[in-house]
């Protein structure tokens, strides 16, 4: 696969799906900026500081990597969190922060992206979740987050499909990534990290290689979305 001349950002690059991806995206020729807090973890050609929740720190950050590479050709939103827990009784600072990182943080990185869009094939790709089309009691506010990603990607991209800008959205299931324990009720984290420890989950490569295949199509090929989920969780 040869994404040479391809310029892109990978938000939440610090680790799982995002570190993946700016991995496999490097190693099929595309030039990389790595976008997360934690800097010391970020292995792109060009590592830059996001908290995805303060809207200067995002537009300092993508028009660093617009400036830098001379425009952008794709945008991996890949930055999130899962509270878990229930509704009643819950830390509501916590609703907040997952809305601002999983749902603003992504309209705000896709908003201030899009200006920058300037090459020939260009796509924003917007990692969503199973937890996006379907629900489990407990995560709430994460599903609330990824029906709410479905909707916005679905109308940005009959709004963008004329500019020729592909909007895509890619639904993992179970994936070994740090995503499980990334925030809320230490007892609910134990036991899903439990119940993944038994079984074979997908890797962050496999969802990067289904951002890869999409990202790869010609110009006149859009794929709307990507399920993918370990074979257990059928
Ligand atoms: C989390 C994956 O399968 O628990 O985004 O919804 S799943």
């Amino acid at each position: 696969m040869d994404l040479k001349n391809r310029r892109a950002l990978v938000t939440g690059a610090s680790s799982g799906i995002g570190a993946a991806t700016v991995q496999a995206l490097r190693e099929a020729g595309a030039q990389v900026a790595a976008a997360a807090r934690r800097t010391d973890r970020l292995d792109g050609d060009l590592n830059l500081t996001l908290d995805v929740t303060d809207e200067a720190s995002i537009r300092t950050a993508v028009d660093a990597a617009a400036a830098d590479f001379g425009g952008l050709d794709l945008v991996v939103n890949a930055a999130g969190i899962m509270p878990l827990g229930p509704v009643a009784g819950a830390d509501t600072t916590i609703w907040r922060r997952c809305l601002d990182t999983n749902l603003l943080g992504m309209m705000l990185v896709t908003h201030a992206a899009l200006p920058h869009l300037t090459g020939d094939a260009r796509d924003i790709v917007n990692i969503s979740s199973i937890g996006g089309r379907e629900t489990y009691p407990g995560a709430a506010v994460y599903h609330a987050t990824k029906f709410g990603l479905y909707g916005f990607s679905d109308a940005l991209r009959k709004e963008l499909a004329p500019s020729g800008v592909r909007v895509s959205v890619v639904e993992p299931g179970y994936t070994d990534t740090e995503l499980f324990t990334s925030i809320g009720d230490p007892e609910r984290q134990a036991a899903l990290a439990g119940v993944m420890a038994t079984q074979r989950n997908l890797a962050g490569a496999d969802v990067a290689a289904a951002i890869l295949h999409i990202v790869s199509r010609p110009p006149h090929v859009l794929v709307n979305n990507v399920q993918i989920r370990p074979s257990i969780q059928a």
